[in-house]
């Protein structure tokens, strides 16, 4: 699939995605291997820190043996490359890091101008998860109170109105609390753009409950780099 129908096909909602977060530094073939077999509509390739070259390494590694479109989901302008099927490109709209709100992609902008990389603007808002992510630290900036619906809402609501084209719904990667229906309900009732649920969903039952509520493209990472079979039972989802 190309990023242009991955996009496409998000817009149209017809039915949720599954999307496989690979993690630069915890590499492993047989995830992408399982993934071949079973309905995973993207990988989404970045993390809040990556070692220097790993990023390059595994794109060119999961391009020998997959057809699935790499989506580059980048912190700074050190994990770009022109191999990627596309980016989302996040701004950290839930924290008061200028840095992760304009200035790493102001740094970014020449890079992807020169890679001619297809890109989607995202709103990336981190929710508390019940547990201290990397994301919180790398950015130093402070997760949304899931129980203050209304500014949650209203910066989703923000997000649209700026142009954002996407909004992900990230609970942190390993959170001990995943994005809870009742909130992705209520963001979907006041948004028209796709919206990315992650952070914490490592069975069935946690991806049953985000997909039920309404989330477009739902994110899976960590409990992969545990269990990579785990996706084929995941995929019974979609
Ligand atoms: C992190 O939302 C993603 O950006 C995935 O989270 O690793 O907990 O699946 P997990």
């Amino acid at each position: 699939m190309s990023f242009k129908k991955l996009v496409k096909n998000l817009k149209k909602a017809e039915k949720p995605l599954l999307a496989v977060l690979i993690d630069p530094d915890k590499f492993n073939l047989e995830l992408i291997k399982v993934a071949n077999t079973s309905k995973v509509a993207c990988f989404l390739l970045g993390g809040s820190e990556i070692k220097k070259g790993s990023l390059s390494k595994t794109l060119i590694a999961i391009k020998k043996v997959s057809k699935i479109p790499v989506i580059l989901f980048p912190g700074d302008e050190k994990q770009l490359s022109e191999k990627a099927d596309g980016l989302f490109l996040p701004s950290l709209l839930s924290g008061r890091n200028a840095d992760y709100l304009i200035e790493k992609h102001i740094a970014m902008a020449p890079l992807i101008q020169k890679m001619k990389l297809k890109h989607l603007p995202m709103a990336y808002l981190l929710v508390n998860g019940n547990k201290i992510s990397t994301t919180q630290k790398v950015t130093k900036t402070k997760p949304l109170d899931p129980k203050n619906l209304t500014y949650i809402l209203n910066t989703c609501l923000a997000a649209e109105q700026l142009g954002f084209k996407l909004i992900y719904l990230e609970a942190g990667s390993g959170a001990k609390s995943e994005i809870s229906g009742k909130l992705i309900q209520a963001v979907k009732g006041a948004i028209q753009v796709p919206l990315i649920v992650g952070g914490g969903i490592d069975s069935k039952e946690k991806a049953l409950n985000v997909i039920n509520a309404g989330a477009n493209l739902v994110v899976v990472g960590n409990a992969l780099e545990k269990d990579v079979h785990l996706l084929i039972v995941l995929s019974d989802c979609f």
